[in-house]
């Protein structure tokens, strides 16, 4: 079928590329001119895309990167992978809203859109639906089909991979259910229909509630085990060996990334607006996790206060400011939190990242220097954030003065866990 995947981001580029292999005529459309251009080039950005893959489908003609509106004409199906951020707190929806208004002009009788992009229950039927029936003059379900069908993109995650994860797929009525698993059938191994949009919606969310309020219960443990002079990570590992009916998580710096921090508050700024009570589970997570950075950054300065060093002027070496292990992103970074508060101390902070990409540096309010023994070693405190492959863990434990642990990854007499 020709294929329009609208944005071609972390989520739909994986999708347009599985698209193509799959023997699709794919159009990946992106309002990014620099984006097109990369892709054209055969230059993936995104790390679950190698750029060896994206040629094959370039050079076999499958896959055609765009910013041309008139490339979508003639789909058959429209998946919309574009950015749900948050603005000042609340869903920012204006990209779906402005990507249905362009695909609306060249929706077909027949043919189908899904919606991909996080959202709160409702946004498909309530959002997406009208503004493609007012741009396309066609009536939903009766001439067009329509669903919702979220993303399941674990970053890097080499154990599940794209078409191994189970694909929730829903449509408007029983037709477009049809038209949607239809063409996701073409992609997954399995996919699992669900009686309407706002399920699937919800479902999404259910996913990343899940971890956002296990996450901030073992960051809570983590504040209250010290004193209680229990380790939390062995006793939280000691809880793992439950076979069943348990979930392992561990404690950090906080938690980042574009979809923990984010696709919650969709579902409690939804419940709080048209239920006018607060979804309290998740304003508790996000109050717990928003108050990990300052924690850390209390630890190192108690633990600078019993060395006598006032930590104005201290010397301090953050290890690890991406917002999670192994990852090559900055997004809503914890560590980051953690750099800007200690600076604001007066401490002389530096950071070390093999992981972060060098147009991102800048970002970082902080000078980014190698992890090696001399800067180790020259360090009043060490800090390891994010315990990132690439690092040289025994080097840490040699040569640091102090080094805080957020990961559980060290020992020795100059190492104090979070
Ligand atoms: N984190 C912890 N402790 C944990 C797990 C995570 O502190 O036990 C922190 C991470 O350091 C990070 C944040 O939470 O700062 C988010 O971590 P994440 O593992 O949820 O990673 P993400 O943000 O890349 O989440 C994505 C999500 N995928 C989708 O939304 C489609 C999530 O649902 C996946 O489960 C996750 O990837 C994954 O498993 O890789």
């Amino acid at each position: 079928m020709k294929v329009i995947v609208a944005g071609q981001g972390y989520v739909g580029l994986p999708l347009a590329v599985r698209a193509a292999e799959a023997g699709h005529r794919v159009v990946g459309y992106d309002v990014d001119l620099h984006r097109i251009k990369r892709l054209t080039a055969a230059e993936s950005y995104v790390e679950d895309v190698p750029s060896r893959q994206l040629l094959a489908v370039l050079e076999s003609g499958a896959y055609t990167p765009t910013a041309d509106p008139a490339a979508l004409a003639g789909f058959d199906i429209a998946v919309i992978t574009v950015p749900t951020p948050l603005r000042d707190g609340v869903p920012d929806l204006t990209h779906v809203e402005s990507c249905a208004q362009v695909l609306g002009g060249h929706l077909r009788p027949g043919a189908t859109v899904v919606l991909e992009s996080t959202s709160y229950p409702g946004t498909t039927e309530e959002v997406l639906l009208p503004i493609l029936e007012k741009a396309s003059g066609l009536t939903g379900g009766a001439e067009f089909m329509a669903g919702f069908s979220p993303e399941r993109i674990a970053p890097g995650n080499k154990k599940f991979s794209f078409d191994a994860t189970p694909k929730l797929v829903s449509g408007i009525d029983a037709k477009s259910l049809n038209a949607v698993k239809g063409f996701y059938d073409t992609l997954f191994q399995t996919t699992v229909p669900v009686s309407g949009p706002k399920v699937a919606e919800m479902a999404k969310l259910i996913e990343n509630v899940f971890r956002l309020v296990n996450i901030s219960l073992v960051n809570e443990l983590a504040t209250l085990a010290a004193p209680l002079g229990v380790n939390v990570w062995e006793a939280i590992d000691a809880a793992a060996t439950k076979p069943f009916g348990f979930t392992r998580f561990t404690p950090g710096p906080g938690v980042g990334g574009h979809c923990l921090p984010v696709d919650p508050v969709f579902l409690s700024w939804k419940v709080q607006r048209d239920l006018g009570v607060p979804f309290r589970f998740v304003e508790l997570a996000i109050d717990v996790n928003r108050r990990m950075p300052f924690y850390v950054v209390q630890r190192v300065t108690d633990a600078l206060d019993r060395r006598r060093i006032p930590v104005a002027g201290s010397r301090i070496l953050l290890l690890g400011l991406t917002y999670k292990i192994n990852a090559t992103d900055l997004r809503a970074s914890p560590s980051a939190r953690v750099a800007h508060l200690l600076a604001g101390l007066g401490a002389e902070v530096r950071g070390a990242d093999p992981n972060v990409p060098e147009d991102q540096a800048a970002q970082l309010k902080v000078p980014l220097v190698d992890a090696s023994a001399e800067e180790i070693a020259a360090a009043d405190a060490v800090v390891l954030l994010m315990d990132h492959a690439r690092f040289d863990l025994p080097a840490i434990e040699s040569h640091a003065r102090y080094v805080l642990d957020c990961r559980n990854r060290l020992s020795g007499p100059n190492v104090e866990t979070l």
